[in-house]
């Protein structure tokens, strides 16, 4: 989508720091970091949210969550427990409408979240 922020990093038309490719998925530091550890992975495909991405049906939210953890173990925050958040509509908090997947870690998570 042409007026979609992240589709713009995906095309590397916006700059982003870059932390995992893979053919199908994108992550890259979130520049409003809430951990240590905040990078966002995207589809490369646009879809809006969540749910849009898991009607896809094809693999590709499989793909985001296998690349989530990636960065995860990349990131050295597997081991010692990370959080996976898709804020999903507006009300969730949700404000850039290609589906991302927050991953978060490198300090105490607490429960609920805020
Ligand atoms: O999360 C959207 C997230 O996207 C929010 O945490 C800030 C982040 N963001 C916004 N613009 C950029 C750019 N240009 N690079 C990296 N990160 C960005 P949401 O769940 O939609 O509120």
């Amino acid at each position: 989508m042409s007026d979609c922020l992240f589709c713009k990093i995906v095309a590397k038309e916006i700059p982003a720091e870059i932390v995992h490719e893979t053919g199908r998925t994108l992550a890259f530091r979130d520049v409003n970091p809430q951990a240590p550890t905040h990078v966002l992975v995207v589809p490369k495909q646009h879809h809006p949210d969540a749910a849009a991405l898991a009607r896809a049906d094809d693999g590709l939210a499989d793909d985001v969550l296998v690349a989530a953890h990636a960065v995860a173990v990349q990131e050295g925050v597997a081991e010692g427990g990370y959080r996976v958040v898709f804020n999903t509509g507006p009300g969730a908090g949700q404000t850039v409408f290609h589906v991302h997947a927050h991953v978060l870690g490198g300090r105490p998570l607490t429960w609920p979240p805020g």
